[in-house]
């Protein structure tokens, strides 16, 4: 491997570095118990409990309100640094803000933004009202923008003018819930407020928070195999997985600087962009541009990071960027790097040891999970292609459901759905609005991730697939049905079905198949022309990059796309099990 010649002189310092946080693993889950986890927070009088509070406020009045929180990084250069004091400052102005409004405990604030300081204010300043945050992807269209913004009944939203005015204002009709739209960058537009000119106006202190432990906190958008998204509701009692996986898995410590590259519409972005770093008393660098490995070398180099979490899409970006791009940089501060979303192909993991001398450590968890649950950890040998172990106060199981609704455990090497026995503090405790799908996630006590894999005879659990038909893209969770949804919308489809096929960097993209309603007919510009449609209402991220025309789908007795199907089809796999393929018997031939 062309890495092997950076033999990195730095890691001979290696006997500088602190001892890990988590140093026998064996030990450490003996000895666990949630309610030590718990205790370890600052908490708040009569039992009490609030994300922001543990996350800044707890910092300054421990002494750190001069320590940096934030290091931010602009597009075009700028950088700006935000203490520990002054976030908790202009949190404590959102808040006011909220509750002059008459906005607070339950109520529904999203944020449609990159990653700006403004993201931060709004997440720890509607935590510290007792309102519910929910962060929306900037990049996505307006159709998926509007179903979530209904769905969560949102009363406000913080937004960039851009992104306002290109997604937002046209909707505004169809959100009677929506009362106000606050902008980070400006303020002249019909129906919307400058953020900055009303947090000025708003005193910077106010009492401690009374939210309790069980008080909705999160609100996070993931994605089914179909219907509408899945709200994903999180409590503030989750802080007390944040903050201990951020010190166990991640391995911070007060003072590091840490970089946290998820975007901020998704879990990651919150959990582990904000809210565990933070709570650690972690210094968080954030950059608002896109991926460059140019200037990601340059961030880790300058800004000295210990501690890197990012995803398996953007360690393949780095590799494909070429060893030279790395060459020259200084990363001896760099302690501990982790990944997750999707698969960590072992070649990650040794590229990372040639490059950084240091591993990848492949974590995995969900939204539904709200915390990393299993994990490589910085004193463990890493197992490439592994997720690695579970968390101390997590148990971990492959299990096979039964038709009665029951779950039965399987043993090691045997494949089956990756489940959790519940329950934990960031375990989320609801999806909004859809009890029945909630209940559908727990058998027997244990929580179903709907992820394949298997464990080996020493607990190390490996990725095996999804059991739905849900897309992991670029490290982004979408759903075929909203995909397929916007499709159906264009006057020509008849038919759609979407699926994620294999990609040597994004890990999968979406391809869609179309039936044309029968007065239209394929061609190259109707191609793009859909293309482009699905582009415009739901974003690039979240389009189809290809798209086939077929004469027909294949589909259930009872009506359903076999999207499964479509795939094997696709990858020239075997079909698996067709007995309910509507014409099943010429399918079969
Ligand atoms: C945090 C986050 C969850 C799904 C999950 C799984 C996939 C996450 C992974 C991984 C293989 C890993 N996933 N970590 N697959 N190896 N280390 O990504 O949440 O967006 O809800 O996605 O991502 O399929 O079920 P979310």
């Amino acid at each position: 491997m062309a890495g092997t010649m950076l033999q990195p002189l730095y890691k001979s310092l290696a006997s500088l570095e602190p001892e890990p946080q988590l140093i026998d693993y064996a030990s450490a889950r003996a000895g666990f118990s949630w309610a030590a986890a718990r205790a370890e927070l600052a908490g708040l009088p009569d039992g009490g409990l609030n994300i922001a509070w543990e996350a800044v406020d707890r910092q300054v009045n421990e002494g750190r309100g001069d320590a940096l929180a934030l290091i931010w990084l602009g597009k075009t250069g700028e950088r700006r640094e935000i203490s520990y004091a002054e976030l908790a400052r202009a949190s404590n102005r959102f808040a006011n803000l909220l509750e002059r409004s008459g906005l607070g405990k339950g109520d529904r604030v999203c944020v449609l933004a990159g990653r700006v300081p403004e993201l931060l204010v709004t997440a720890l300043g509607s935590l510290k009202a007792g309102a519910v945050f929910c962060p929306l992807f900037s990049a996505f269209g307006p159709d998926p923008i509007r179903v979530r913004l209904a769905k969560s009944q949102a009363r406000l939203l913080v937004t960039t003018a851009l992104l306002y005015q290109r997604k937002v204002q046209a909707l505004r009709g169809d959100l009677p819930e929506l009362e106000r739209v606050l902008l980070t960058d400006g303020g002249g537009e019909t129906g919307a407020d400058s953020f900055h000119a009303l947090l000025e106006a708003e005193a910077d202190h106010r009492p401690a928070p009374r939210t309790r432990p069980e008080d909705s906190a999160l609100l996070h958008f993931t994605s089914g195999t179909t219907g509408t998204p899945k709200g994903a509701l999180h409590v503030h009692e989750a802080v007390v997985a944040h903050r201990l996986t951020g010190r166990l898995v991640l391995d911070l410590r007060p003072g590091d600087r840490y970089w946290c590259t998820a975007d901020p519409g998704w879990v990651t972005g919150v959990s582990y962009g904000i809210i565990a770093p933070l709570a650690n008393g972690a210094t968080l660098v954030m950059d608002e541009a896109e991926f460059d490995a140019r200037r990601w070398y340059a961030i880790l180099e300058r800004e000295r990071v210990n501690v890197w979490y990012t995803a398996p899409t953007a360690v393949r970006m780095l590799m494909k960027a070429g060893a030279d791009a790395a060459r020259s940089h200084d990363f001896g501060a760099l302690r501990f790097m982790a990944s997750v979303g999707e698969p960590l192909n072992p070649e990650g993991v040794l590229w990372a040891q040639a490059v950084f001398g240091q591993p990848f450590h492949d974590t995995w968890w969900q939204t539904e999970t709200g915390a990393i649950m299993i994990a490589n950890y910085r004193s463990q040998e890493v197992r490439p292609g592994s997720m690695g172990r579970p968390l101390p106060g997590i148990e971990a199981a492959i299990v096979r459901r039964r038709p009665d609704g029951g779950a039965d455990r399987l043993g090691p090497d045997q494949e089956g759905e990756l489940a959790l026995r519940a329950a934990w503090p960031s375990l989320f405790r609801a999806y909004l609005h859809d009890e029945a799908r909630y209940r559908q996630c727990f058998a027997d006590g244990w929580y179903l991730s709907g992820d394949l894999a298997t464990h080996d005879a020493d607990g190390y659990f490996w990725f095996v697939g999804r059991s739905d038909d849900v897309i992991k893209t670029s490290g982004h969770l979408i759903g075929p049905f909203e995909v397929e949804s916007a499709l159906l919308e264009h006057p020509a489809v008849a038919e759609a079905g979407v699926i994620g096929i294999p990609d040597p960097v994004a890990g999968e993209i979406i391809k869609a198949f179309v039936a044309l309603k029968p007065d239209h007919a394929p061609s190259e510009r109707l191609r793009k022309e859909l293309i482009g449609f699905a582009r415009t209402r739901l974003g690039p991220a979240v389009a189809p990059r290809e798209l086939d025309f077929v004469d027909d789908l294949p589909k259930t007795r009872s009506g359903k796309i076999m999207r499964r199907l479509l795939r094997a089809r696709e990858l020239g796999l075997p079909a698996g099990d067709l007995s309910t393929l509507e014409g099943a018997d010429e399918a079969n031939a």
